[in-house]
Parts: C-alpha cells; structure tokens; sequence
C-alpha cells in the first residue's frame, strides 16, 4: 500500500527510478509488483550508482599507475549485500524513507536478498571484511574467487540431525553482479606436455589437454563514505563446446551434454570442509582453475599499461594468498613468465619472489594441503614439472643452509614422499609471510615453521585480525549506533580509535540504561525469530549466552553442552534453587563428512528437547539450536548476545573473528587464553573479561605425554562431570539408546589413538564451570554487568579490519588510497 509522505527532491528522484526499474526489467507497474521485484529493482538503483562511480575511480586508477592488490581466496562470505552497499553509499535514510512510502520496511525488502555464502567461516569472512576496509581506506584491489554455482550447503535439522540440501544462491539471480564475457580466458587441465629447445628458444606442447573456459563476473564494490569501487572477481566455468549434436542426434542424449557438465562441475560447489582437507582431484582442479584465470588476467592487464618490462611488476602488483588454496599462483605465474614469455628461470623467479604474500589461518595438521604427487602431475603435468624443479633448487639451497640435516630438509621440502606440501611452497617463494594473532604467529614461528623463520624472520608478521564495523555494528545494530554517536560523534565508523571516546560513558548510568534497552530490545528481536522458526518461547530477560560458529572439535560446543547438561541436573535436584534464567544459543555447520561433529549437533538438539520440555525446571534453562548458520543469522545474534562463548582449546584458534562481533557489541566473554581473545584481554583488561582453563604451553605439555593418569583422576575427583558423561550412556537423553552418544564418551575417556581428551574438555570443564557460575552472579547486578558491556564495546576499536588493513598495507603491500 502506498503512503503518502514528504519526500526530499532526491529521494523523489529515487522513488521514479525504483518504479522505473521495477516497469523496465519486470514490465509490471507497482501495484502488481512481488516484494522480491522490489528488492531486486533497489538493488538495480544502487548498483547503477556504484557502476556511475565505477567508471570515474576505473579512469583514476589506469591514470595514475596505482600499484594493485590481488587478494586470491576459495572464500569470500559476503552475506547480504543490499543494505551495507546502502550504508556505504550513505542512503540509507533515503532508502528507507521512499520505500516506506512505496508500502515497505527497508528490513523486509533486504532480507528477500539471499546471502552470498561464498565460503565456510573465518577465512571466508575475513576476507570479505578486508574487501570493505580496503574500499573504504581508497586503496585498490580486487578480490578473487570461483562463482560457485551452489555457495557452501544449507543446514536443514531432521529429528535433530544435520542433513544437507544445496544451497541455490544464484536461483532469483545476483542483481550484483556484471557478467564480462569478453574477458572470458582458457585454463588447461591434464593432458600431456612435451618440452623442447630449438632456434634458442624454448617450446611447451599440450597434448589432449582439457580446455575450459573461465568467465569472470564482477561485483563492484563501495566502501564506506568512500572515493573508489574496487571489485569482487567471480570465476565462472564454462565448457568450450556446446552440446554434441551427433551424439544428440543418434539418442545419447546423456552423452550429448557430458563433456559440458564435466568442465562446467569445476564451479559448482564450494567444498564443505574447513580446517580439514581431503586431497580430492576436483579441488586441485578448483585450485588450478582459479589460480590460471587471475594470473593470466593480472599479467594482461599489466602488459596493456606497461608492456612487456615484467621486472616493473612486482612495482604494480602484490598476489595475497589466503591460507594455501590459491598456491598454485605461483608456479602458474612462473609458467607464463618461462613459456609464454620467453623469460629465463632466474629472471622469473626473482619477480615471482617479489609478488607474491601468504597468511597462514590455521596450525591444526589436518588441515594442512598436500596433493598425492601421481595425482597432481596428472591434473597439472606442467605445473608439476614446475613445482619439482623449484623443490630442486630448495633442496640445493637447504643442503648450503641446514648441512646435513636430512629430517629437517625432509620437512621443509616442496615435495616429500611423493607428496606435495603446499605451506612450504609459499614459505620458499613468499616475500611475506603473516599469521592472525600474536599468539598464532608466534606457535609459527616457533613450532610450525620454525625452521623457515630461522631462515628469515624479517618476512614474517603478525597481524590480527579484524571485522568491518561497518557490517558488524552499523549495519546489524542501528540502534546502538546512533546510541555511540549521539554522544561521541559518528566518526569512530570510520576512524576506530575514536570509539575510545566511550569510555567514560561506563560510568554514566544513563547511558548504560539506554546500552542496556537496545541490548533488550534486540533479545527480543531475536526471540521472536526462535518463536517463528524453533518453535521455542523464550524469555528476552534471560540471559542469552551464544556459541556461534563452525562446529569442531577443537572449538568445544561439546564443553559447552556438557556444562548445559549439568545445570540441568543440579535444577533437577534442586528446582527451588537460586537460578538466573539462561538461554543457551547454538550455531553451527558441521562438514557433511565429519561424522563426530554432525552428533555433537544431535547431542546439542536432544539435550535441547529434553530441558526445553521438563516443566519441573520451570523455564529456568532454554536451549536452541539455531539452523542454517551465515552471515545473516550471525547478524541477528551477535547484536543479541549478553555472553560470547570462545572457549577453544588454547593454541587451537588462530584468532577468530566472532569474538570481536560479539564484544563489539556488548557481550561479555567467556573465553580461553586462545587466538584474538588474548589480545581482547589487553584492550578491556582482566576484569571485563571472563578467562579459564589451560594456556597453550600446558595443553602443549600435556600433549607431549599420555594424559590417561590425569584424565582418570579428574573422572573419579569430579562428580559432576561423572554424572554427565554418563548420561551420555545411560540414554538419558537419548530415549533411553545407550549407543547413541557412546562415541563422544569413548573419545572424552580414552581417545581414538589410545590419547584421551585430546581437546582437553575434561581438563577444563572445572574451570569452566565456576567462570560460568561467577558471570551468572554477575548477571544479577545489571548495572555492574552494562558497565563491562559498554567497556567492551569502547575496547574494541582495536579490532576493527581498517586497522588490520593499515598493518597489511604498511608492512607488506604498500599501496597507494588514490586521491
Ligand atoms: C582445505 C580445507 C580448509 C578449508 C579452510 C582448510 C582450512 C581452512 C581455513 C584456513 C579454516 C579457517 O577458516 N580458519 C580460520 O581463519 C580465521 C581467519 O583468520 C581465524 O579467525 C580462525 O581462527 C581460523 O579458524
């Protein structure tokens, strides 16, 4: 229904091209038009003012010569992208307004947007966070990536369990995106390669190489209040030929098409495992694909504005790779430089070791990339022949550096029994190297890649993390935004340093009673969700305590449940006793073939069935297991959270991220010495901060010896943790099935290796219990509890991914923000 209201000129001019847009491309007048067509129209409207700016800052950075960053990842979780492109722009009030008077809340239209769930967590969202901070400090760069058809799978929970449905992002069409078929380049995969000499020069021969074609599609991009749009390269494949017609015509319909779908597969489906890797020959495809299409698109654009001095590259491009995915780059680039080219190893290689810059994200082993050798020269045989001689000239190397020291060569070699190890590729080519957190540079630096920091440690950072407050407090939580600004100016979107300024405000009372109705407000918000899609009542003056993110061992939920599991108990015991109410919020993909972490979310859903239900607790405990995890849900309960769980086994998260979504926007959190949290402790100090458990020298102690004697000890001292863990074998909540948690009892009591508790679940439960128990006294003072909560949100500047960006750019890329 149309409302009459008083429009400004611009937001007149506005309204006209939204219901032009919906006539144009729908033909419908507004009347007729789907909530959806008008989604998609605004989105149009914005997208026209981006690509207008587009044209001015392409022509500005082509004259200027800027220097450009190529940031190469598997992952790019952008979520939503209409209301933070609004942001950007700074229309949203205009937005809001004209929508409001077409008959819509801006809310309703932006959430018609699918999320782009380009990826599985950290490393995904990093990523698209780097992306904003990097527009909206005018420095250009493109981020690049495969337009995978199915972005990473929906979660549908089925009696409890995790099933898996694809995810169809791409289904209503991507109002973002630019189709460039003309920039469309060809990547060789398999085949056979004959090398030779002749006339001087040196010739490469592909023989029955599969060709497929890689069409990128580019998302512009605006940062905030900002001069340039940068852009997100999407990489779409595509098969040289079109159906076969004789085999069409002869009735094989399905061969007809094959040969298509197989080159086309190569872009449909992100693979689902993070933090674990299972050498699959369609992701060393994946890998090739992506690598080739940027590479060839990077030196071409540099031939066409410098011609063919490739010694001036390293001047006018920087190639990050995140975490190993994208390796390959390099011996891709030194492919082209020697074969198409004409340039000699040594003067290839010396560019090569100039461009190229490698974050590591994460140190557990399984994730760590090797390619069976046979598998890998037969997908990429000239990349092979590539890779081995560079491991040739590494072997030369470490045989003057480290004499005599067949182990660590062993270790640090590019190709060791008939392996290919990825991580030591970058770190031999690199000019750069960084991890995520002082405390994950340094286990690098002193335990995973020791014996290259000796080496050289001037090519190794740290540089922690970030999130874009942009996304992360202005776009998720207006409220609390005005909130700040209204007392410290609006600046600190930008300027991070400046949310300092708040400070005082924790002791202003007023202030606090105004922090803590938007925090309630937001509960609320967020229980009307669970209402409508858990079917769960809960109560908004409980406390909301929220463990979001991947499901992993190492990250503990199981700690958490086990923790839930023996609240329960003592109200059981005891219903009249002193309880805060608490409301237990989960989050969280497991990987389709991570057969432990998929019970775990069984676990979580049964024990939520069970409390949820037993009225003799009078609503005391609630507990909800929040289905299909992404940006858009993490949106909604980080602006509604009161506790942030990170209680990782310490040594285990590189950094995470969520830590600093939560604090950013007033939750407290419950957290181990691990990743970013250690740095959280320094900007709030330790009273704003609920630390426990073991620190990463002692889990690493205890990893060095058998724990048994230990974990024997603390099962027969702790009677409440023997309670729980037998629960999880006496049916309890399992309708009386013995067998089906026996699994996690196994591994917590006697490990799968003869190692019990590798994660230290046990070891910490104890101290995890009692720091739980003291922030739920805490709870009861609310004017104790929102003076920590505005504390933590004036700390978090620090965290803001435009500092990180301002670290990367000062130490390592060197880019110019155009003027
Ligand atoms: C090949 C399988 C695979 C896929 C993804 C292996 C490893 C990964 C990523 C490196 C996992 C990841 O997302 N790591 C997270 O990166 C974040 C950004 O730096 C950190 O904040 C998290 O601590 C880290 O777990």
């Amino acid at each position: 229904m149309e409302k009459k209201l008083k429009l400004t000129p611009k937001e007149e001019a506005l309204r006209s091209e939204i219901i032009g847009k919906v006539s144009r491309h729908f033909g419908k007048v507004m009347e007729d038009a789907t909530p959806k067509m008008v989604y998609t129209a605004c989105a149009l409207t914005a997208r026209d003012q981006i690509m207008a700016k587009w044209a001015v800052s392409h022509k500005e950075v082509k004259e200027e010569g800027s220097k450009k960053l190529y940031y190469l990842s598997f992952e790019f979780l952008m979520g939503r992208l209409f209301t933070t492109n609004v942001l950007n722009l700074m229309q949203t009030e205009e937005y809001k307004n004209v929508l409001n008077s077409l008959g819509y809340r801006i809310e309703d239209i932006a959430e018609l947007e699918n999320d782009a769930g380009l990826g599985n967590g950290g490393l995904g969202r990093l990523a698209a966070c780097f992306i904003d901070s990097l527009t909206t400090l005018d420095l250009p760069a493109y981020g690049c990536t495969i337009r995978y058809e199915y972005g990473l799978f929906r979660q549908k929970i089925v009696d409890g369990y995790q099933t898996e449905l694809p995810d169809t992002w791409l289904e209503d069409g991507n109002a973002w995106e630019v189709p460039r078929p003309e920039e469309t380049v060809e990547v060789k995969i398999g085949g056979k390669v004959y090398t030779d000499w002749h006339d001087g020069r040196f010739y490469v021969r592909y023989e029955n190489a599969h060709t497929i074609l890689a069409m990128p599609y580019d998302v512009p991009l605006v940062g905030y209040n900002s001069k340039i749009v940068n852009k997100l390269r999407l990489w779409s494949a595509k098969s040289p030929n079109h159906m076969n017609m004789s085999e069409f015509n002869s009735g094989n319909y399905v061969r007809a098409v094959e040969e298509k779908q197989l080159a086309e597969v190569i872009s449909k489906v992100l693979y689902p495992e993070d933090n674990h890797t299972e050498g699959k020959e369609l992701r060393l495809k994946q890998q090739y694909f992506l690598v080739s299409a940027t590479i060839q698109w990077i030196l071409r654009e540099f031939e066409t504005r410098y011609g063919y001095d490739w010694k001036k590259l390293p001047e006018k491009a920087c190639i990050h790779i995140n975490d190993t995915h994208p390796t390959l780059a390099i011996p891709e680039l030194m492919r082209i430089l020697l074969d198409d080219k004409g340039l000699s190893w040594d003067d290839a290689w010396e560019i090569t070791q100039k461009v190229f810059a490698y974050t590591n994200h994460t140190i557990m082993s399984e994730a760590l990339e090797k390619w069976p050798l046979d598998m890998f020269e037969k997908v990429l045989p000239r990349i092979a022949m590539l890779v081995k001689e560079m491991n040739r000239r590494l072997m030369e190397y470490l045989e003057v550096v480290y004499p005599n020291d067949p182990a660590k060569h062993k270790y640090m070699a590019i190709i060791a029994d008939n392996k290919v190890y990825m991580a030591n590729i970058c770190l031999y080519s690199c000019f750069a190297i960084n991890g995520v957190s002082g405390l994950h540079t340094k286990i690098l630096t002193t335990d995973i890649f020791a014996d290259y920091y000796r080496l050289n440690p001037k090519k190794f950072y740290s540089i922690t993390n970030g999130i874009t407050f942009r996304r992360w407090i202005a776009n998720c939580n207006p409220k609390l935004t005005q909130l700040i600004s209204s007392k410290i100016g609006d600046k600190w979107i930008k300027n991070y340093d400046e949310l300092k300024k708040l400070l005082p405000y924790a002791k202003d009372k007023e202030f606090c009673e105004e922090f803590y109705k938007i925090k309630h407000a937001n509960k609320v918000c967020l229980a009307e969700y669970i209402k409508e899609h858990n079917n769960i009542e809960i109560n908004p003056d409980s406390i909301f305590d929220v463990q979001a993110k991947r499901l992993h061992e190492y990250k503990r939920q199981l700690m958490n449940v086990l923790h839930i599991m023996a609240e329960y108990n003592r109200l059981v015991e005891n219903p009249n006793m002193d309880f805060y109410p608490k409301t237990y919020i989960f989050g969280a993909k497991a990987a389709p073939g991570y057969a432990r972490a998929k019970l775990i979310i069984k676990l979580i859903n049964n024990v939520a069935e069970k409390i949820n239900n037993d009225t003799r607790i009078k609503d005391k405990i609630k507990v909800v297991f929040l289905e299909n995890y992404g940006v858009s849900i993490a949106e909604m309960v980080t602006v509604a959270a009161d506790i942030s769980e990170q209680i990782s086994t310490a040594g285990k998260e590189a950094s995470g991220t969520g830590n600093m979504k939560f604090m950013l926007n007033g939750a407290l959190t419950i957290g181990t010495l691990d990743g970013a949290n250690v740095e959280m402790l320094e900007q709030v100090g330790e009273d704003n901060i609920f630390i426990f458990g073991l620190k990463a020298e002692e889990v690493n102690a205890r990893f060095k010896y058998n724990n048994s004697e230990e974990v024997k000890d603390i099962y027969s001292s702790n009677s409440v943790l023997r309670q729980v863990l037998e629960q999880l074998i006496n049916g309890e909540f399992s309708d009386g099935n013995t067998q089906m948690f026996r699994d996690l009892y196994q591994t917590l009591l006697f490990g799968d290796y003869g190692t019990p508790d590798v994660y230290m679940v046990l070891r910490d439960f104890e101290d995890y219990c009692k720091t739980q128990e003291r922030l739920s006294k805490l709870y009861e003072n609310k004017e104790e509890w929102y003076k920590k909560a505005v504390i933590n949100t004036a700390c978090a500047g620090y965290f803001s991914s435009d500092r990180t960006i301002k670290e990367y750019n000062d130490k390592i890329w060197h880019l110019k923000a155009i003027k």
